[in-house]
């Protein structure tokens, strides 16, 4: 009997690689979409579509995550074995724009879900990972941060998570639900949502090369993070999974780099120099990056402004993990290291805007996805 999965999500970032991931252990994988009025499934065509004996690799459901019927209709056709709960309104700085919506989607939308898996009876069939924060720890009690480090969310997105966090805990504390939270840190690839500022970075200097933009506007360059690629951290979203007992873990590389050395090394491997002028703290600051004399690449002057736009209310300065106990448990550690996952996204960009300066139009986000892919689902 195969293993059936749904994942909430499965259009973003996460949700394609897990997709993959899944579909190559040989599960059913059901996911839910949202009604858009352009295509979203970008990321996941090339496992929506191809068919193999079965039927469909992937099938796809209408729902939403502030509506329980969809939910509850969604959990009860499917009857998963594992629920993976990656939708959201992942943009921290939008929360701050949206913050009823995002309590909405990211909060009360993991209480749907819990609750769908309680009212049908599936609470000892059905297994459920939430997806779970570096941000709920925002305001940084202790470095690095592990499972007992204190929260302090600094977002309307980080509260909504700390609730969804929370709520997860209580229903396996108290109705025995197998539930647990996934604590990941930033993780990236050349599929991550456009506005988050490492494939911001990416895809505005490789489009700067080709002669497609002129400028890169950012906010805080820095900011420190931990980043990981999303491909290693699906991988232990599953194993979270695969426990005799539920638990929440870490999931990070324990390597911090900030915005500014991010700008720096995706330069480089774009053949482009930076040159930095100017403060982060100064809002009119101004930092100049011009490209190298003997590079192959369209010569010229690139400039990155920091722009007040980009800052936020309330900042997350400093985020850095501690894995020790999924190593230690899941026997899980991230493959990717931070050079390796800055240039896989600047060459995918690089090969994004050379296809733009032709003027092709195609399917962006599943090409490289595709690669990966074993030979009989290309
Ligand atoms: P993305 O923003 O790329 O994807 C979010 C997904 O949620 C998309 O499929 C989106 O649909 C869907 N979604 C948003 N709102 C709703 C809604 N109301 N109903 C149904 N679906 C909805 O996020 P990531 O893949 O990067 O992250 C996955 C999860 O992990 C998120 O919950 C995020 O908060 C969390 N997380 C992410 C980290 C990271 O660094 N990437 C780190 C820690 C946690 P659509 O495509 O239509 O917009
Ligand atoms: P984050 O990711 O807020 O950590 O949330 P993001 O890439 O948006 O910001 C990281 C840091 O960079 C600073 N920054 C900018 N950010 C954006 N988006 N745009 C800019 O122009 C810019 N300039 C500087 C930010 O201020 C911040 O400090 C991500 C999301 O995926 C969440 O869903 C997830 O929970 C956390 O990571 C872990």
């Amino acid at each position: 009997m195969k293993k059936r999965a749904l994942i909430t999500g499965v259009t973003g970032q996460d949700g394609a690689y897990l997709a993959e991931l899944l579909l190559a252990k040989g599960y059913e994988v059901h996911g839910i979409k949202r009604r858009a009025s352009s295509f979203n499934t970008e990321r996941i065509d090339h496992l929506h579509h191809e068919l193999d004996e079965s039927g469909p690799a992937l099938t796809l459901h209408y729902g939403d995550m502030t509506d329980s019927l969809s939910l509850l209709r969604i959990v009860q056709q499917v009857e998963p074995d594992e629920i993976y709960n990656l939708a959201a309104q992942s943009h921290v700085a939008v929360s701050f724009e949206e913050p009823e919506y995002t309590a909405n989607a990211d909060g009360l939308g993991t209480l749907r879900l819990l609750e769908a898996i309680r009212i049908l009876g599936l609470k000892d069939s059905c297994r459920i990972y939430q997806a779970s924060t570096s941000e709920l720890y925002g305001l940084v009690r202790e470095t690095p941060q592990r499972e007992t480090t204190p929260f302090h969310p600094r977002s309307p997105y980080g509260v909504a998570k700390l609730y969804a966090y929370w709520i997860t805990v209580n229903y396996r504390e108290a109705y025995g639900i197998y539930g647990c939270n996934g604590i990941l840190f930033n993780h990236e690839s050349p599929i991550r949502g456009e506005t988050f500022v490492t494939r911001k970075i990416t895809r505005a200097l490789a489009r700067i090369v080709h002669g497609l933009q002129k400028t890169l506007h950012l906010g805080n360059l820095d900011a420190r993070r931990d980043w990981g690629h999303a491909r290693d951290y699906v991988e232990a979203q599953w194993l979270i999974l695969q426990q005799d007992q539920p638990c929440d873990y870490v999931i990070a590389t324990g390597i911090q780099h900030s915005v500014r050395e991010f700008v720096v090394r995706a330069a480089h491997a774009m053949g482009v120099e930076i040159v930095f002028r100017g403060s982060g703290e100064d809002e009119q600051g101004v930092v100049e990056a011009v490209t190298a004399p003997d590079t192959p690449l369209k010569p010229g002057q690139v400039v990155v402004r920091i722009h007040p736009q980009y800052q936020r209310p309330s900042e997350v300065g400093t985020l850095l993990g501690d894995a020790t106990l999924a190593r230690e448990r899941l026997g899980w550690t991230p493959r990717t290291s931070f050079d390796d996952l800055v240039r896989e996204m600047a060459l995918a960009d690089l090969a994004l805007a050379a296809d733009e300066a032709r003027g092709v139009v195609g399917a962006r986000h599943g090409r490289h996805l595709i690669e990966t892919l074993p030979e009989r689902r290309r």
